[in-house]
């Protein structure tokens, strides 16, 4: 089975040395720069458009793309912002990726800001992570020593700064407008869009804020070619990606693997589930995405495959829960997040998630009220479509999908007579 992988990025996370800019160029780091500083900046994007990489931080819109946005007649400076507040519960693969290899990271930067033409860079770490933002910066300071950073990038006459900012510990800063804000000194809220930070960004200025993964992955494709790197994954969702795998498995972790392939394959990569444990339910993508169930087992882990199962593949963050896993404990929790998480810009997400976490708690209870379900979906409904950003959506997708799968958990938890969600009878009323 180990033949399903396809190591690239966590190629040497073997070597507890592999984080230092002398192992990296040991393994041909930087020659994707050297190459990529004697293409023109079109050239670039072209070849990450036609290479079909997606945004590996949920969306999977195509990056190659992203960056052809940005208007290189607006006069103002372009800027390149890493997404690395990798927050999403359940996910955890940019931040080993970033402690075993910063530097595949500040070689997909310089690239993605020669691409775009920008002179200034920024990676947008998590607060939490003091440990990473220390690794990137002993590692930026490696990269501005050996001229791959700062000004005249190996005698080609660009100029590149970077800067590693963390984060305060917001959920909300991984939203990309959110993120801006506060890159900016401002509380973190999302903004409205349109316009896209492409066009109005970080300053108001052109801005091209991908995930970490999605960058770090353009250093092999620039090495490689968009051939090799299509011969992984499907026709549209190509390429390698690294899945984080937790739960109720025998080897939880991050599985570098080509888009497409099964949870049956990737569980069986992680050594299948644990002792006595049963597949119950899981999430593709992190607990914004809808969960699935055993029956999902052989749906292709590529945005077309989940999509069509009624998810998202989101964060590729698949956290396999078994048979002694309570559903409605478990949606509870993830709602308690995001009611903590929520910013408050909003009325249906502020209000809204705290009335599904007190409906989630007495059903948790065993004490919930005839009706609950209903009130559940009511709030989900008011809640969709209807909040200001990708948040308040998420909150909704894992209670209606585990209602739509386990309802008879949820009926368990119900045993007291609604006194409020129907009007009262008319004889009490005359
Ligand atoms: C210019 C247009 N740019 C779209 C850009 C846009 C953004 C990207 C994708 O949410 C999802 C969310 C979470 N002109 C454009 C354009 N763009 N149209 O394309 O945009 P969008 O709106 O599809 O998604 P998003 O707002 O980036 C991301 C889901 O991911 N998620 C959560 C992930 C959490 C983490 C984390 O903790 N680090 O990643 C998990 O599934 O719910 O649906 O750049 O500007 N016309
Ligand atoms: Fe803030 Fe939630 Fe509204 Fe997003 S949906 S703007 S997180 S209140």
């Amino acid at each position: 089975m180990t033949d399903m992988l396809t190591p690239v990025l966590t190629a040497d996370w073997g070597n507890d040395r592999a984080w230092t800019r002398e192992a990296y160029e040991q393994t041909g780091g930087y020659d994707a720069l050297r190459k990529a500083l004697t293409m023109k900046p079109d050239d670039l994007i072209t070849l990450v458009k036609d290479s079909g990489l997606r945004g590996r931080g949920g969306a999977g819109f195509p990056t190659g793309m992203k960056w052809s946005f940005i208007p290189q007649d607006n006069p103002k400076p372009k800027y390149l912002v890493v997404n690395a507040d990798e927050s999403e519960p359940g996910t955890c693969k940019d931040i080993p990726l970033m402690m075993a290899s910063p530097h595949v990271l500040i070689e997909g930067v310089i690239i993605a800001a020669h691409a775009i033409r920008a002179e200034k860079a920024f990676i947008y770490v998590r607060g939490e992570v003091l440990h990473v933002v220390r690794r990137l910066r002993a590692a930026a300071r490696e990269a501005y020593e050996a001229g791959y950073l700062g000004e005249n990038i190996l005698g080609s006459g660009l100029n590149i700064d970077l800067v590693i900012h963390a984060g305060a510990g917001a959920y909300i800063c991984g939203e990309e407008t959110a993120l801006l804000d506060s890159l900016e000194g401002r509380r973190g809220q999302p903004r409205l869009r349109p316009p896209f930070p492409a066009v109005e960004g970080l300053y108001a200025s052109p801005t091209v804020i991908n995930n970490v993964e999605s960058i770090a992955s353009v250093p092999a494709i620039v090495r490689g070619g968009i051939e090799w790197f299509g011969s992984m994954g499907t026709e549209k969702s190509k390429g390698f990606t690294i899945y984080s795998l937790s739960g109720h498995v025998k080897s939880p972790g991050q599985y570098e693997a080509p888009l497409g392939i099964t949870l049956r394959q990737l569980l069986e990569l992680g050594g299948g589930m644990r002792e006595g444990s049963e597949l119950k339910f899981w999430t593709p993508g992190g607990s914004s995405t809808p969960i699935l169930t055993a029956e999902h087992l052989d749906v292709p882990l590529d945005y077309e495959g989940v999509g069509e199962a009624g998810s998202m593949l989101g964060t590729k963050a698949l956290q396999i829960f078994d048979q002694t896993t309570s559903v409605v404990r478990c949606v509870l929790r993830w709602t308690e997040f995001y009611k903590h998480e929520s910013c408050g810009k909003c009325t249906p997400c502020r209000e809204g998630t705290w009335w599904l976490v007190q409906t989630l708690q007495r059903l948790d209870a065993g004490e919930g009220r005839h009706g609950d379900i209903e009130l559940l979906l009511d709030l989900c409904d008011n809640i969709l479509g209807r909040s200001f950003c990708a948040l308040g959506d998420g909150a909704t997708s894992p209670i209606t999908s585990a209602i739509k799968y386990f309802r008879k958990e949820f009926e368990a938890g119900m045993h007291t007579p609604s006194s409020w969600t129907f009007p009262p009878a008319a004889s009490t009323l005359f």
